[in-house]
């Protein structure tokens, strides 16, 4: 990782409050309707439940992180509650072969991490922002938070975890977002790909 951070490089914009942005209307929270799943090539070869009320009772711990997102806004110091993701890949361990999983959302949005970034100590699933309940517009009721990607990679309104034995790209990614998208190197775009290969 680079020295500067991200936003001191003069791109990113630091707007008021925290906006709102996805691809798609808000979803609407139904508990009754509502299970966190892990499947693809888990260890097991099992697939993995959770209702939102499992969720909750699940080890929970907080983080402190700016946002920053690929086309150049950034949020800074925002407090995230929710269950690391450790506890979740020891509950539903991956296979040996596991490289990358697929965070998969509401209305089929998703973001392809790599293993190590998604196993990465500051990863969270987030029920909390600074103290309070996710608004609707942020991603009620778990959102991913993948402090040291841009933001693209965490998606509001998560609702599985696919583990894949190779990569493949998300909804963004397909979209032209670099693949790894890294805010230190500035991996904004899928061309950059080509220059670190
Ligand atoms: N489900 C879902 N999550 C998403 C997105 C989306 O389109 N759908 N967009 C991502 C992108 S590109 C950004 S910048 C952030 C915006 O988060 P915010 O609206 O809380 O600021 O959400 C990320 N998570
Ligand atoms: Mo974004």
């Amino acid at each position: 990782m680079g020295g500067a951070r991200p936003w001191r490089r003069g791109r990113q914009v630091g707007p008021r409050g925290w906006p709102v942005s996805h691809y798609g209307p808000v979803p609407r929270f139904r508990v009754d309707r509502w299970s966190l799943q892990v499947f693809g090539a888990t260890a097991t070869g099992g697939k993995y439940s959770w209702s939102f009320d499992e969720v909750t009772a699940l080890p929970r711990a907080a983080i402190t992180t700016d946002l920053h997102c690929a086309s150049g806004t950034t949020t800074l110091r925002h407090e995230f509650f929710g269950v690391p993701v450790s506890v979740l890949l020891e509950l539903a361990p991956p296979a040996p072969d596991v490289t990358h999983v697929m965070a998969w959302a509401e209305y089929g949005y998703s973001a392809n991490l790599r293993l190590s970034d998604f196993a990465s100590d500051r990863t969270l699933m987030a029920t909390h922002n600074n103290g309070e309940p996710l608004t609707a517009e942020h991603g009620f009721p778990l959102r991913l938070v993948v402090p040291h990607l841009y933001v693209c990679k965490g998606p509001k309104w998560l609702r599985g975890i696919e583990y894949m034995t190779r990569d493949r790209r998300g909804f963004w990614e397909e979209r032209g977002l670099h693949n790894i998208a890294d805010p230190w190197t500035e991996q904004r775009y899928s061309y950059q790909e080509d220059e670190h290969p």
